[in-house]
């Protein structure tokens, strides 16, 4: 039997419910982690192939032939990986979540398959399997762990499709030596590497989350299959919608049964209110992948907490992806930026962790807004002072009781008439990215 449940005007299965998804919605903020052969070459190969925004992207933007990428992939060694150092970094800056990348379209996985042997195990001198480290360092530290998964997509098995129809030219670049009336088939590719795989995951990674990619070709009996088989191993495990097109807004029964929460595009910032519970895949610069050649570029500190402050107050949750270097070392400037957001978030923390959506018909000018669970606390996160330093809030669902600014507990001055409600916002407290009033309604 299916139902619907309205919570906070975001429809969810009663099956996710019961997956208690509760640990994701206060989550609100995860650790997104592209790593991979793809990681030793930062972006170029031989001098190609260094336009493709990421670099993850590289064996089909150099068109780099299967026995070639073999070789790269063959010499990968991240030998000064470490996950408890990882986890602990990631822990320390807020993250209560972490998703890694298990197998990305380049087929190659850093978990041991007996599957495929094109894994990290089996293939590389390194031999250490990265998923299961990790896995345990994060749940040591108390983190929610999960692994990306591209499921309909594999430019090493020609039987699994492409992500656009421009890129099918590809397989021939990458596979020089298929016979010409070769024709894909992407159930034999899913019956004998995806889902085999999938299985081997759910069964023995601890899995708190699967996030699949990419939805192309994938039909509802395909999905299903995948679906079937981490609720059959890991039930409590939570699927995101990417395992099939039109995760976004679908909300009939049928498609909520394949999955939990609504990945939205990548990098890409909600801006209304969304039928399903979402989480927004951003990343600290330009590429998913760690990439140093050709047009990269990192975002500043201001623009993630702006992107993760409108992203919470939309309804959602912020993954925010960091490349790893070739030599298994995390990033240090995405490292200097997941820090700078942990010290927000120790200041900040009460306004996002466990925070409702704004509650409020539309969004503020100067900012946004979130809430308490229980709707009677409104933070309004001023991201932008105006220079007139009085910020002002129509349709106030009621009487204010008090307004302080979260970072110092002082008290904000404000009047209130009718529903119209102005805040005066000393220099003094104006924080350099934002600056939080917590708002207390009474007789609510
Ligand atoms: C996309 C992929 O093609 C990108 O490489 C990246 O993994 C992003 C999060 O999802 O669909």
């Amino acid at each position: 039997s299916f139902e619907f449940r309205f919570d906070d005007n975001l429809q969810q299965t009663a099956d996710s419910i019961a997956r208690q998804d509760q640990w994701f919605r206060d989550a609100k903020f995860g650790a997104f982690i592209h790593f991979g052969v793809y990681s030793t070459l930062e972006g170029e190969y031989e001098g190609r192939g260094s336009q493709h925004r990421y670099s993850e992207w590289i064996q089909v933007s150099a068109k780099i032939p299967a026995d070639e990428y073999h070789q790269v992939a063959s010499r990968f060694n991240p030998a000064e990986f470490d996950a408890d150092e990882w986890a602990t970094t990631f822990a320390n800056a807020g993250i209560r979540y972490v998703v890694i990348t298990s197998k990305h379209h380049d087929g190659f996985a850093l978990f041991k398959s007996l599957v495929s042997e094109y894994n990290i195990v089996d293939y590389t001198a390194f031999k250490r399997d990265i998923i299961k480290e990790l896995s345990e360092a994060c749940h040591r530290r108390g983190l929610k762990f999960g692994v990306y998964y591209s499921q309909a997509q594999d430019w090493d098995e020609p039987d699994a499709p492409y992500i656009a129809p421009r890129l099918e030219g590809t397989r021939k670049f990458i596979h020089p030596d298929l016979p010409a009336d070769f024709k894909p088939d992407m159930d034999r590719y899913i019956a004998k590497k995806s889902l085999p795989q999938v299985e081997e995951l759910v069964k023995h990674y601890e899995l708190d989350l699967i996030w699949f990619d990419t939805p192309s070709g994938m039909t509802m009996e395909r999905a299903k299959q995948f679906s079937d088989t981490v609720r059959k191993h890991r039930p409590d495990c939570l699927i995101n919608s990417r395992l099939i097109h039109g995760g976004k807004d679908k909300v009939d029964a049928t498609f909520l049964s394949l999955y939990d929460y609504s990945s939205i595009g990548d990098k890409e910032v909600p801006t209304r209110k969304l039928p399903l519970y979402v989480e927004s895949p951003d990343s600290v610069s330009s590429s998913f992948g760690y990439k140093t050649k050709g047009k990269c570029y990192y975002h500043t500190e201001e623009e993630l907490i702006e992107r993760f402050v409108h992203t919470v107050c939309a309804g959602g949750n912020y993954l925010l992806n960091n490349g790893p270097m070739g030599n298994g070392r995390l990033d240090p400037e995405a490292i200097r930026l997941y820090g700078v957001i942990g010290e927000w978030l120790n200041v900040n923390g009460e306004s996002i962790y466990a925070a409702k959506r704004n509650p409020l018909p539309s969004r503020p000018e100067w900012g946004d807004i979130s809430a308490s669970k229980d709707g009677t606390t409104l933070y309004l996160h001023v991201l932008d002072a105006p220079p007139s330093g009085t910020i002002t809030l129509n349709e106030v669902p009621g009487i204010i009781e008090s307004a302080v600014f979260l970072a110092t507990g002082e008290k904000a001055q404000f009047s209130q008439s009718d529903d119209v409600l102005r805040i005066t916002l000393p220099k003094a407290n104006v924080d350099e990215y934002d600056t939080v009033v917590k708002v207390q309604l009474s007789g609510q």
